[in-house]
């Protein structure tokens, strides 16, 4: 599996609202026509959705942008934009999805798990949409609001049925090319595996199971040791584990002192790790010496003479059988923090007052406010909202400032 990356960057830009028109109604025998301008159309928005075909996150390597289309602008005769075309990013199973903070915001574990990173801006309303009673002829449309843009961080962890687990140098990149199509190299020195390989060893039952061959882990490996916790991360999500013990006379540790170490490796990072389902196989086992072969009466496997390896897939198959049967059912999708939305009402440092939320801050954000009829809107829909009652209760006093996205002004308690 060369160009296997595990991190990236990716920016998702939604598309942008499309502005409300501000028309007139023109006919020839009414000399007075009411407003009749459309809304924008919606912006598009990006969706990453979790799918089998992509193996890596490699296509956002050299191109981490991606955008959704704006909606088209409102025009007279209420006819209303277009909305702009949803952009669906395919990216791996197990990719979790980070905020520059490093908080988890999505977790895409199967194919068609789907997220929403950014969303379109919504469209402008047209002047027909503000006629009332006392506004006869409304001379203001609100603007398009501005698609969600942000970075996202991308993290791959390898999902795999069995990761393969052992010291440097004990068979086990040969194993999974013997047992699937994978080709990863392959020597006689340790830490020769510096990626995670994926092999699939398809089943005589025509059951597919998915072996991560991980690069070797040594004592201290869940401290950072050797290649340490940067490929710990990949048994994570294994469903089970197969513990390789080294029998050949190269071994610098006993099968028992490997099992343990290895145990203990695993625990250290992630101590749950322990209870996954898990074969313990010695390997390289036409290696070891017939006159002083090590303490060992467990399974064994020769991936060179093909000893073995049948029972070792089979007891990995049913390992992974057991392990899937005690799986919940998966989510459809997963969405960590939803948006927030209300009203927050806040100090600033200056002695005012900053009020936050989705409504609200839309309200200022589409409006023309230099367009008195618009301004006088906002503040009606300003009131509707509960600004002024939530900024009384702040204890908000004649002549502070209150500031809502782009906008500010005096408070005045009527
Ligand atoms: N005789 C014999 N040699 C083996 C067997 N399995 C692997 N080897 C040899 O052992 C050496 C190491 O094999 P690898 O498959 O690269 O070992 P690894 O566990 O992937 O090593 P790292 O990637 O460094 O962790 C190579 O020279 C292999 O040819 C086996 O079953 N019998
Ligand atoms: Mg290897």
């Amino acid at each position: 599996m060369s160009g296997f990356v595990d991190h990236a960057q990716l920016n998702v830009r939604a598309g942008d609202g499309g502005a409300g028109c501000v028309s007139m109604r023109r006919e020839a025998h009414v000399p007075k026509g009411g407003p009749d301008g459309g809304d924008g159309g919606t912006g598009g928005s990006i969706w990453l959705v979790a799918d089998r075909n992509v193996s890596s996150l490699l296509a956002f390597r050299d191109h981490p942008h991606r955008r959704a289309t704006s909606g088209t602008h409102g025009q007279g005769k209420k006819k209303h934009g277009h909305g702009g075309d949803d952009l669906v990013v395919p990216v791996p199973e197990g990719t979790s999805v980070y905020d520059q903070d490093g908080v988890l915001l999505a977790d895409l574990v199967r194919a068609g798990d789907r997220w929403l990173a950014a969303a379109g801006g919504r469209g402008g309303k047209g002047n027909a949409r503000f006629l009332s009673n006392s506004r006869r002829v409304p001379t203001f449309a609100e603007q398009g609001e501005p698609g969600e843009e942000r970075w996202l961080d991308l993290e791959l962890k390898l999902m795999a049925d069995v990761a393969l687990v052992g010291f440097p140098n004990v068979g086990k990149s040969t194993l999974i090319s013997v047992i699937s199509a994978a080709k990863p190299k392959i020597a006689d020195y340790p830490f020769t595996t510096l990626e995670p390989n994926l092999g699939v060893v398809r089943m005589d039952e025509g059951d597919e199971i998915v072996v991560a061959d991980i690069p070797g882990l040594i004592e201290g490996a869940s401290e950072g040791r050797g290649l340490g916790i940067q490929f710990l991360r990949h048994v994570e999500r294994a469903r089970a584990l197969a513990l390789l013990i080294d029998l050949s006379p190269l071994a610098e540790h006993t099968p028992a002192e490997q099992e343990r170490i290895l145990l203990g490796e695993l625990e250290n990072y992630r101590a749950e790790l322990l209870d996954r389902p898990r074969v313990v196989v010695g390997s390289r086992s036409d290696l070891a010496d017939p006159d002083d072969a090590p303490d060992w009466d467990g399974p064994t496997v020769s991936a060179v003479t093909g000893a073995g390896v049948p029972q070792l897939v089979g007891a990995m198959a049913q390992a992974v059988r057991g392990a899937r049967q005690a799986e919940p059912e998966p989510e459809p999708f997963v969405i960590h923090r939803p948006q927030p939305e209300g009203l927050v009402i806040e100090r600033t440092d200056a002695g005012g007052f900053l009020v936050r939320g989705r409504a609200v801050e839309r309200a200022v954000a589409l409006s023309d406010l230099t367009n008195l009829e618009a301004l006088s809107y906002v503040q009606e829909r300003l009131r509707k909202l509960g600004v002024d009652k939530a900024l009384a209760k702040a204890g908000a006093k004649d002549g502070d400032l209150v500031e809502i996205g782009r906008f500010a002004f005096e408070y005045t308690a009527d």
